[in-house]
Parts: structure tokens; sequence; C-alpha cells
């Protein structure tokens, strides 16, 4: 990792303008390490837009910064583009982004590897990586870089529960918490806002649990018309499929979103061995060992029956 930060250091070196992109659907590790890295860049006195195709979701607009990120890229040519946690440049949702280079940071096992400098690490999260880079860049690391960051490490682990969390994880965020990171209004502030809708959603799309394979295999689907009836809004069905893994028994998660008609978000968490990027990678899409996620046109019925086939089959 050393030579590539030091590549990566050269490269600021003669950077004046960046811009830092979020991937699409953004969830805690892409914001928290947009907005980390943006800080540090400030600090090296480069000028930095955040950019989040998908703007941001309601739980996260705590952040430090989190309302100077556009939800649309800057019409001028930049230096430079540094992407966070996408594993494809198409993650970012807008392939044109005028920059003259492209640094990748991920810790995506199936990265594509698409910058000019490619920072991919196996860990926890892409705020591990952001952590040691400043450390490299003699950056100090603020308050308002911890937060971030911690907020990173907690949403991609779990809060320290899933299977990717390592001593590292917890000697940065040690090291996050001493710069400033408050644990509990973290969490509080990402975990314990949800709304009725959301919680109403979640009551109906829980009724609807299914299973397979004696319970190994559990899924939940939401239909237009119950977002519709609940009146829901896409962010209130974060973390409904993090409950279905909690199922006992459950090895695999899956929960289908009808997004629009004929057009499906699938997503998969898995509990012990069961890698379900294999499967999301073989529907078109990809992610981690124990959680990923595709799109899949079509309708609700056929999707189902495609995906739940695949999963008996890698049983
Ligand atoms: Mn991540």
């Amino acid at each position: 990792m050393k030579r590539i930060f030091e590549s990566i250091k050269e490269e600021l070196s003669h950077t004046k303008t960046a811009i830092v992109a979020a991937h699409v659907d953004p969830d805690g590790d892409t914001l928290g390490s947009m907005i980390a890295m943006a800080l540090i860049l400030k600090k090296m006195g480069i000028k930095a837009v955040m950019y989040s195709h998908d703007g941001v979701p309601r739980a996260y607009r705590f952040l430090p910064h989190s309302d100077e990120i556009y939800d649309t890229p800057p019409k001028y040519e930049s230096d430079l583009l540094i992407t966070v946690d996408s594993s494809a440049l198409c993650r970012i949702g807008d392939k044109k982004i005028p920059a003259k280079k492209i640094i990748n940071i991920d810790h995506h096992p199936d990265n594509t590897n698409f910058g000019a400098i490619n920072c991919v690490e196996l860990l926890s999260a892409v705020a591990e990586i952001v952590y040691q880079l400043a450390l490299h860049l003699k950056i100090e690391i603020d308050p308002e870089i911890a937060t971030a960051l911690y907020v990173s490490i907690i949403t991609d682990t779990g809060s320290f529960k899933y299977t990717n969390t390592l001593p590292s994880t917890f000697e940065v965020a040690t090291k996050l918490v001493k710069a400033g990171a408050n644990p509990s209004q973290c969490a509080e502030a990402v975990y314990d806002h949800k709304t009725l809708a959301g919680i109403k959603i979640f009551a109906r799309a829980m009724m609807g649990v299914e299973t397979k394979k004696s319970g190994r295999l559990v899924y939940a689907s939401v239909s237009q018309d119950l977002v519709r009836e609940t009146h829901a809004h896409g962010e209130d069905l974060v973390g409904i499929i993090d409950h279905l893994r909690t199922i006992e028994g459950a090895e695999v998660a899956v929960m289908f979103r009808e997004e629009m008609k004929d057009r499906i978000k699938v997503n998969f968490r898995s509990k012990g061995a069961f890698n379900v990027s294999k499967v999301a990678k073989a529907l078109g899409g990809g992610g981690h060992v124990q959680a990923a996620g595709c799109v899949i046109e079509g309708p609700i019925e056929e999707v189902k029956k495609k995906v739940l086939d695949l999963i008996l089959k890698e049983f």
C-alpha cells in the first residue's frame, strides 16, 4: 500500500482541482470516505468538489459538510477524479465526469482497476484506506475527518459485527475516537432516526417473508404498490435486508424491490460461507462475499424465480 500511497502523494503534489465521487445509492462508507477525502485535499490546498449522483440519504445528513455534496458533477475539467468505494467506474452514475486522471480507492474484491492509480485493499471499509492515506500524507485527523471515517467503518462492518471486521478495524476506530469521533452520537444519528413510514413498510415486508431449503434461504419483496400504500421512500427500505439475515438458520437472505415496473433491485446478504457476490455477479451485479446486489429487468415474479433458482443451485 505504501508504494501506491507514494504515487497518490506525487499526483496530489501537482493537483489544483479534484472531484471526489461517491457511488450510486450511497452508503455510509462511500459518503464518509468522500467527505474525509475532500477534507484531506482541502488541507493540502486542493480545491475539492464532492459529488454523489443520488444525493445524501437522510441518515447521513448529520455528517460534517454533507450539505456541500452536489448531485451533478461540475462542468469544468478537474485535474483529478477520486472515486471511493466504487468497484467499477459506472458505479458513480455518470461515466463522463470531466477529469484528466482517475484515482480509484476501493475495497471490493471485484474492482475493475479503472483508474490511472488504483488503491484497492480488502480492508473492512474504504475509510480504513483513507485513514492510512491521511497518515502517509501527514494530514492531521481532526474531529470532522474522524467522524466521517468512523461512520464509514460502523456502517460497512454492521457496527463491528461482520466477518470483514479485522484487528486493524478496531485499531483505526480507536484512533478515530481519540481524534474526536463520538461513537454513541454517530450510532444514534445513523440508526435511531427511522421514519414511521419506514417502520410500517418494514413490518409489511417482514409479514411476507418466505423461506426455502428449510429456512436456509429467506427472502422478502417490496412492490411498488406497498411503497405507495405506506408512503415510504427509497431510503426507508435500507436495512430491511439486514434484518432478514438475523433469522436463525438463515444462510442467505434476499430482498426484491420493484424499483419500477419490470425493474427489480435485488439485495443479498449471507451468514457463514455462502458467497453472495458470486450470485450477484452472475446476474450482472457485484459486491462482497456477505453483501451484494444487482438490478434485473423483468416482472418481479420472473426475477424472483430466476434468482432463487440460481441460489438453490449454489447451495
Ligand atoms: Mn464500502
